[in-house]
């Protein structure tokens, strides 16, 4: 008997020690395993005699049993103990903003910002989006565009010239997004309702322009459409992108080769405060130019201008998005300063739509 009392203390004293898991199956496997010294001393039991096997086999049963018990219980007190540990070192405080993974960290800049915007709005008026090469010829550039040959308006553009090609024919980067809107022309059959964003040329740099701009123009052609319907148009545009419910809008008399009449368009401002206010005020902000399209243009187009008429506009992204979001420095929309993005960069998953609201600034 006192043979197996050691035995009962040493494999207790076994489980007690086992620190984990691991440890407390190796003192399972090493008593009560096949070759464990519980199961040996079981073994013993077919060599004793009867008498002594009444004795010792009750007495291996129960010691047998209570190993399985005590096991059992230091297994369950060891997984709590697990449990509590991981609870401790694994808790995640849920009132902690996410953190930002890449989709998050990368911001739209504010001419690709309000390109959507402008895209957006003239979408819901059933406007379709165009858009051509940045390389174009001094045709579609000019020519196509009633500009007539040396006439100082070709100058005034201050283009960026290819070196001329072998046959003599010089290529150009685009000084306006017009040329698209005689491929649109020459591409489809009227109604046509375009807006046309891009990049620009023109050979020019200070505190207010840089060589590459971005403009953005619309284009209808049609057999009703007038100055009347493009006064509508333009102030429904005035009123979503500015996000207010009235806009005073003066049209005044202006000259473009690619149209006829010609008009730009001021808006009611306010520049007393530190930012310009738009549709109150006493002052004038110019935003746009427009006309109806030029008969020659639309000849240009393919289109007989005793069918057709239409009217286009056209206008700076760059500027527009400076007033729109208070940004001072032109110039700084071009220098790929991370944290001039950081601080005007509109967050990737807030699209631009009407219903959900184009800015929410
Ligand atoms: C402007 C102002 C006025 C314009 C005209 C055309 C075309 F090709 F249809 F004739 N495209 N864009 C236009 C008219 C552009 O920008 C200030």
């Amino acid at each position: 008997m006192s043979d197996l009392d050691t035995l009962k203390q040493s494999v207790l004293s076994d489980i007690a020690a086992a620190a984990d898991e691991a440890k407390l199956e190796a003192v399972r496997v090493a008593s009560l395993g096949k070759k464990g010294s519980i199961s040996e001393a079981m073994k013993s039991l077919g060599r004793m005699d009867v008498e002594e096997r009444k004795i010792m086999g009750p007495a291996l049963n129960a010691l047998k049993n209570e190993v399985a018990d005590a096991i059992a219980a230091r297994k369950d007190i060891l997984e709590a103990d697990a449990l509590e540990q991981r609870l401790a070192t694994e808790r995640i405080d849920i009132t902690l903003p996410v953190p930002a993974g890449p989709a998050e960290r990368g911001r739209i800049h504010p001419v690709s910002q309000v390109v959507d915007e402008i895209t957006a709005i003239f979408a819901d008026m059933g406007f379709s989006i165009a858009e051509g090469p940045d390389i174009e010829t001094d045709y579609y550039n000019f020519t196509a565009l009633n500009f007539p040959e040396g006439h100082p308006a070709r100058e005034m553009h201050d283009t960026f010239f290819f070196n001329p090609k072998e046959d003599g024919e010089r290529l150009l980067l685009r000084t306006h997004t017009s040329p698209v809107q005689i491929h649109t022309m020459k591409a489809e059959e009227p109604p046509i309702r375009v807006v046309i964003p891009g990049r620009t040329y023109r050979c020019d740099s200070d505190q207010t322009h840089t060589p590459m701009f971005h403009q953005i123009e619309g284009l209808v052609v049609d057999k009703t459409s007038t100055v009347g319907t493009m006064k509508w148009v333009l102030a429904e545009f005035c009123k979503a992108f500015f996000e207010v419910p009235e806009v005073d809008m003066r049209f005044r008399p202006s000259f473009f080769p690619f149209t006829e009449p010609s008009l730009e368009v001021d808006i009611r401002c306010d520049r007393s405060g530190d930012n310009v206010k738009i549709g109150q005020g006493d002052d004038w902000l110019e935003i746009l130019g427009c006309g109806m399209v030029h008969p020659n243009v639309l000849k240009a187009g393919g289109l007989d201008p005793d069918e057709y008429q239409g009217f286009a506009w056209g206008m700076g992204i760059d500027r527009i998005a400076m007033l729109k979001y208070g940004m001072p420095d032109l110039r700084a929309f071009f220098d790929a300063d991370a944290r001039w993005i950081e601080h005007y960069g509109f967050r990737p998953l807030d699209l631009p739509t009407l219903f959900g609201g184009l800015s929410r600034v």
